[in-house]
């Protein structure tokens, strides 16, 4: 079959700081290829709406499939889909990724017929059965893992089984030179591990994967390596080098082959000063940027959002980065609730620390707990919110005035940004790769006050909604077990699941807070 793979628009984000490389839709363009079939992809963060009608029109594709991983694409790719179904109505049309799971039955619902399947969890394990069925036995599509359609829901989506067996098709997407975070420009994406251990209550990025993390070994992540050419390679894992040992044979690895590259990663505070020597070693072999989710600026906060780090030990750890020597950008979570004062005092500790500062809004994910608890406040349910730059909960200032102090924190750190991007050492990369033509972050941060104006944020609430999130019936949601039934898209396998040592395992129980096996 002729397959078409789409990877929807830019978000507010992309168009400022960065846009990478739709790494988990290349992963299953390559199983599908695999086995056989024609595939091509479509990276609409790069590539216009014309060329994909474009393509529609004159490649007329048997199968198209969308990878909707943030909640905000989803009225995109209903949209595209069904101008799909109408230019070729004998087309299959499906939708898989992260959000796409968490939302499935309603994807569908939204589609009105365009949308014949959505597949949860991991698309590599699945799609060359959702393939089979399509072109031999449609009765058959029903049972495959992870399928929801109009009438009903198959088996539980299946892991992949190794991951060192999974490639990415690289060679697919047409404009890799697009693709840069900040300076490291252009940018490879890369996975040396899958899942998370712990359970933040605002994060869905345990509840997909089952609370399981695996690992690639250090030899397949040097040949994922050698096969692209772009200096910057950003490491998607969720926490980088959660054990110590993987993270060593790895870097050791690099340093044996004589790979330079300039990398990027996230990880935790804890992680960080558990496993120091590590991100010493990764130092010299090319760390260049890491970013360290520390969500909160007080005990309060974080308990909130279920981050068991005291916070003298965050603050440890932002020390140790800074030792580095290497560039550190840190997130703070913005609560609906915080007026003028809490404003305030954050910029204040924003400019008095060297790090680049991210904030975020607090905002309820599908597949989150948050989402449990706070679903019935939200103040609306267009998708194209749920950004985490626009606020979706009830704000204790006028939502105006919200939007006023929030965007004023931002324009003071992005000056900061700013200044930090043009001291001496990164502007001579700056003018490095202005020579080169790589000029993706410097076109990008032009972006910044087109993006972010009060009047922008208060005019994307003022828009009709055509498509809106459901609210699961009360009774769904209510009680622990219906808790954790619901969260999970791949089922839990709970110690066995997790590719971690003993010790590993005790540091992680230590650290987080959740019930969950
Ligand atoms: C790397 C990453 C990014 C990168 C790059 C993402 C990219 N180019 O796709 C960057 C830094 C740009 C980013 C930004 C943001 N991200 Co982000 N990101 C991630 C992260 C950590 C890993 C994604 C990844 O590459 N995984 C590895 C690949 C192999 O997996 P994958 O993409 O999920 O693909 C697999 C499946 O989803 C599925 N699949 C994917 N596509 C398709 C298509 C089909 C047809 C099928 C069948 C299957 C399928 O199969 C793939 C292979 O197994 C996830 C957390 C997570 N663990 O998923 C958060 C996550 C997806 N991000 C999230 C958020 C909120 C954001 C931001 C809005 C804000 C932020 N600061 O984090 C921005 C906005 C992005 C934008 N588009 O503008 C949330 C999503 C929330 C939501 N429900 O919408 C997540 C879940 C993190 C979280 N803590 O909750 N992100
Ligand atoms: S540590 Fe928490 S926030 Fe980070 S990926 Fe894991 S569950 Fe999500």
């Amino acid at each position: 079959m002729k397959i078409l793979f789409i990877h929807p628009g830019p978000l507010l984000y992309t168009n400022v700081f960065l846009r990478l490389e739709p790494l988990g839709l290349e992963l299953v363009a390559e199983a599908a290829r695999r086995a056989k079939h024609s595939v091509r992809l479509l990276d609409l963060q790069v590539e216009s709406y014309a060329d994909y009608h474009r393509m529609i029109a004159e490649w007329q594709p048997d199968f198209i499939a969308f990878s909707c991983n943030y909640l905000a694409n989803v009225p995109e790719i209903v949209d595209l889909a069904k101008a799909a179904k109408r230019r070729l109505p004998r087309s299959f049309i499906c939708v898989g990724g992260h959000s796409a799971s968490f939302t499935a039955q309603a994807i569908v619902e939204h589609g009105e017929g365009a949308i014949d399947c959505v597949l949860k969890g991991e698309g590599e394990a699945s799609i060359v059965k959702l393939l089979e069925a399509v072109a031999g036995d449609r009765g058959a599509i029903a049972k495959v893992p992870g399928a929801v359609t109009s009438d009903g829901e198959g088996p539980r989506p299946a892991f992949v089984e190794h991951l060192d067996d999974i490639r990415p098709a690289r060679d697919l997407v047409r404009k890799r030179h697009k693709y840069f975070i900040g300076v490291l420009d252009p940018c490879a994406s890369i996975e040396f591990s899958r899942g998370c251990p712990w359970d933040c209550s605002f994060c869905s990025a345990w509840t997909f994967y089952g609370r399981s993390y695996r690992l690639l070994s250090p030899e397949r992540v040097i040949e994922d390596l050698a096969s692209f050419r772009e200096r910057g390679a950003f490491i998607v894992d969720d926490v980088a080098f959660i054990q110590q040992r993987h993270g060593f044979a790895i870097g050791e690895a690099i340093a044996r082959k004589g790979i330079r590259k300039e990398f990027y990663l996230e990880t935790r505070g804890d992680v960080l000063l558990r496993n120091k020597e590590v991100f010493q070693f990764w130092k010299k072999i090319g760390l260049t940027y890491m970013f360290l989710g520390i969500e909160a600026l007080d005990e309060d906060g974080l308990r909130k959002f279920r981050k068991r780090i005291p916070l003298g030990r965050n603050f440890e750890a932002l020390e140790f980065a800074r030792s580095l020597g290497i560039g550190v950008a840190i997130n703070i979570i913005a609560d609906p609730d915080w007026d003028e004062d809490r404003f305030r005092v954050v910029r204040e500790w924003c400019m008095n620390v060297p790090e680049v500062v991210n904030i975020s809004i607090n905002t309820p994910y599908p597949g989150t707990e948050t989402w449990l608890t706070e679903q019935r406040r939200l103040q609306t349910r267009d998708y194209r919110l749920f950004d985490i730059q626009h606020a979706v909960l009830p704000t204790k200032l006028p939502l105006a005035a919200f939007y006023r102090e929030l965007l004023r924190t931002q324009r003071v750190l992005y000056r900061k940004h700013m200044a930090w991007w043009t001291a001496p050492l990164v502007a001579g990369v700056l003018a490095r790769n202005l020579i080169r033509g790589r000029t993706n972050f410097i076109r990008s941060i032009m972006n910044y006050s087109k993006v972010y104006n009060v009047e922008k944020m208060l005019a994307d609430h003022a828009q009709p909604v055509h498509y809106e999130l459901p609210l699961p019936p009360r009774s769904a949601t209510d009680g622990r077990d219906a808790k954790s039934s619901q969260l999970y898209i791949h089922a839990p396998r709970g110690r066995a699941g997790r590719s971690i040592d003993d010790s590993t395992e005790r540091f992680v129980e230590a650290t987080r807070m959740g019930a969950s096996t």
